[in-house]
């Protein structure tokens, strides 16, 4: 039995275990509703031992709790006495759901509550498409519903969601506030939708369409929010359970939920790490500064490090300007920013990296330059500091064997913008220690980033499979696409960001100086030659406001300059060129991710498909809603790709198109790179598109 109740007064306390709900409990809390109805109690108040109950991270309720709890719900609301929910902890999903349906809600000051359904591919479904815009308005929560984001009380009760912050004990507080409400309750189900977006409902659409980029559960979501708008309830609660059904079948759904699971199960290593307090940055460029700034988001001490006193400048500039660009978006109180600027310091020399507990070195993609770094740090950090490097591509075991002290050297490669994107690899070394791999791992989770392991082959995992993707796209410019084609093709595939845009926003000459820096990349004068052009005609991408394209701000336009670059290299190099199409680009691009991505396996630099997956979706933009490019693959069918890659690998590319080994075997047995999904339709063949 995990409900129990209790009277305080006339008042009945219904106490859940939590944090968890459960179907069985969903039952149980219906024998309690009925207790109350037949009860002398003139009030209720629903709470819990521990935190409020809810779903878990990450996890889609199962369908036999939203079947019960709908109908719970519907029947809490229609209560004839007040109940109150006590809110504790963080609440995720139907767990707020439930409270939702409560006659109000007090909360205590940490509480924190989410509707995360859209991440999984689903609406919520037991009612909080239809109360949440009848107690926040449409327009907030259109955005929670779409983001999936986690607020806090403080602004849950702003809007209207929680009608009493409690001071002091919760349970008391509840019990107080439900016998206000005796003989004037409520119900959220005959309130009418406030805040409704200037265009109604085609606005709430036009915005999910916005945010969806090929996902269908925002869609879906617009669509549930608009039922609310359109009213009545009743109506609103059967199209929500409509949608909810779609949501279900979704192969989409399948998909968003396995690429949860391996985020979850990525980096799982950091269990009893020693937390990391202070982080030394060594240079302030591109990813320097927001390395900081991420470190600094955390709650860490920064001390940005730059030899070059104009670049250290323009760092701290960028750092401090997005801090209060924070503020102003809502992200951050203005109390924090002054504790996050209170944390950061910066210096000239890496002498001030001597008390720091791990430092991060994004100097120069130059292995001599980086073997020096290394080499004076290990003269100047503290005992048992971790030693990390930014590298894209270098030898973690090189840099690692200028220091005396390997085993506290790792590979921290953070993705470009690296405040933004949510992957950290973390790269063990051949002598990284466990205990720094661990710290390495758990340092990404504090700062709210997702670990995944990876072996020290160049590249690791991410760029490895980059510089297949972006050798493709770059044979692709030289044939007759213009990068506005090659992104455009692979963003309506999903990708957030085409390749051409996403170089242009790493630097194109972070590419250019570590293809200087390598010997092993293919004699062929085509790899990467426009890349190699557009750096040394000046153009570095966002950086120098032009690269592929040219910038105002970020904003991106076609640069007929560029095509004119290109079609004068393809001419020198003998290259007819021909129309492109749409379907050529993103099977080229997708499948030589996925031959890459299928090699890193067979070589154990990735050890699973999912944390490649969890790598691409993370750290490049890949579509959350097609899993991953392993999943991805699978589900086309494994053969169908296979066949595509062995047409190439008889054509005059062939060099680049050799089956992995793993490809190969998978394609012949009619096996799969990741666990099969509990739904599973076959997406259309690209060609086919
Ligand atoms: O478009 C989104 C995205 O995910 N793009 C893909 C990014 C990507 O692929 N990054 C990996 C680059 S490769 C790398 O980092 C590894 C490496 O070692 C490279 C080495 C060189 C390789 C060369 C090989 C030849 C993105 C998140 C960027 C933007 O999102 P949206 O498209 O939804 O647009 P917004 O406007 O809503 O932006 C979301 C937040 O991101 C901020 N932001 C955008 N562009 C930025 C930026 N911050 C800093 N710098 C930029 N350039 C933007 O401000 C917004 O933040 P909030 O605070 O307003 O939410
Ligand atoms: P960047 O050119 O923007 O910045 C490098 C900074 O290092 C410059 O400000 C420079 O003054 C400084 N520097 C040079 N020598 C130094 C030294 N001895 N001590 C302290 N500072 C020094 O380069 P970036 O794009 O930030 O890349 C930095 C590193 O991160 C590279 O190894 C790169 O491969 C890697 N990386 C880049 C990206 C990306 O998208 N740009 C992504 C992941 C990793």
């Amino acid at each position: 039995m995990s409900v129990r109740t209790r009277s305080e007064g006339s008042v009945l306390v219904i106490e859940c275990d939590g944090p968890w709900l459960t179907a069985a409990e969903v039952t149980e809390l219906g024998s309690a509703v009925a207790e109350f109805t037949r009860s002398p109690a003139s009030a209720a108040v629903l709470c819990s031992r521990g935190a409020f109950p809810g779903d878990a991270e990450g996890e889609a309720p199962d369908p036999a709790l939203v079947d019960a709890l709908g109908p719970l719900a519907d029947r809490i609301e229609a209560l004839e006495k007040p109940l109150v929910a006590a809110l504790s902890g963080v609440i995720l999903g139907s767990g707020v759901e439930l409270a939702m349906a409560a006659h109000a809600r007090v909360s205590g000051r940490d509480t924190r509550l989410a509707l995360p359904a859209v991440r999984l591919g689903r609406v919520a479904a037991a009612g909080g498409t239809q109360r949440l815009p009848r107690l926040v308005g449409a327009k907030r929560a259109l955005d929670w519903l779409l983001s999936g984001e986690n607020i806090d009380a403080s602004a849950a009760h702003a809007a209207g969601l929680i009608d009493v912050i409690a001071s002091g004990d919760l349970t008391s507080a509840a019990v107080g506030h439900a016998q206000t409400l005796i003989g004037r309750l409520s119900r959220t189900s005959g309130r009418p939708v406030a805040e409704l977006p200037p265009g109604g409902a085609a606005e709430v659409t036009r915005r999910a369409s916005q945010r969806a980029r090929g996902a269908h559960a925002p869609l879906r979501i617009a669509e549930a929010v608009n039922a609310a708008i359109a009213g009545p309830f009743a109506a609103g609660i059967r199209r929500e359970r409509e949608l909810d059904s779609e949501c279900r079948a979704d192969p989409q759904s399948a998909a968003l939920q396995y690429l949860a699971r391996g985020e979850r199960a990525a980096g799982t290593l950091a269990a009893g790490a020693l937390p990391v307090g202070s982080v030394a940055v060594l240079g302030a460029g591109t990813m320097g500064s927001g390395i900081a700034i991420a470190c600094l988001e955390a709650g860490l001490a920064v001390t940005l490090i730059d030899v070059d006193s104009a670049s250290l400048a323009r760092g701290v500039a960028r750092v401090r300007s997005t801090l209060e660009a924070a503020v102003s978006k809502g992200r951050a109180t203005p109390a924090e920013l002054e504790s996050r600027l209170a944390h950061l310091s910066s210096a000239g020399s890496l002498g001030a990296a001597h008390s720091a507990d791990l430092v991060i070195e994004a100097v120069f993609e130059n292995l001599e330059l980086k073997r020096k770094v290394f080499a004076e740090l290990d003269a100047i950090a503290a005992t048992g500091a971790l030693l990390a490097t930014n590298t894209s591509y270098l030898d973690v075991d090189r840099i690692a064997a200028a220091t005396a002290r390997p085993e506290s050297v790792l590979g921290l490669h953070f993705f470009s913008p690296a405040n933004v994107m949510r992957l950290l690899e973390v790269v063990r070394g051949a002598r990284t220690g466990a205990v720094t791999l661990a710290r390495g791992v758990a340092f990404a989770r504090a700062l709210g980033k997702i670990p995944v392991v990876a072996g020290n082959r160049t590249g690791f995992i991410g760029n490895r499979m980059l510089q297949a993707y972006g050798r493709e796209s770059q044979l692709l410019l030289l044939e007759g696409a213009s990068p506005a084609q090659v992104d455009g093709a692979l963003e309506r595939f999903g990708m957030a960001m085409g390749p051409c845009a996403v170089f242009d926003l790493a630097g194109m000459d972070v590419g250019y100086k570590a293809r200087r820096e390598r010997t092993d990349l293919p004699d062929d004068p085509r790899y990467f030659r426009i890349a190699d052009v557009l750096v040394e005609a000046g153009r570095l991408g966002q950086k120098t406001g032009k690269g592929n394209y040219r910038y105002v701000d970020r904003e991106r336009q076609p640069d007929p300059e560029v095509d004119l670059l290109i079609a004068a290299e393809a001419a020198r190099l003998g290259i007819q060129r021909r129309a492109v199409t749409d379907a050529e680009i993103v099977e080229r691009c997708i499948y030589a991710l996925v031959n890459e991505g299928a090699r890193l396996l067979d070589e154990h630099v990735a050890e699973r498909a999912a944390d490649i997956d969890v790598v691409w979706a993370n750290g490049y933009g890949f579509p959350r809603w097609r899993g991953g490019p392993m999943y991805y693959a699978d589900q086309v069918g494994l053969a169908t790709v296979h066949a595509a890659i062995a047409a190439r690998a008889r054509g005059p590319d062939a060099r680049y198109w050799q089956s992995a080994e793993s490809l190969t075997r998978l394609a012949e047995r009619r096996g799969h790179f990741t666990a099969p999904a509990t739904t599973v339709a076959r997406p259309r063949d690209p060609r086919a598109q």
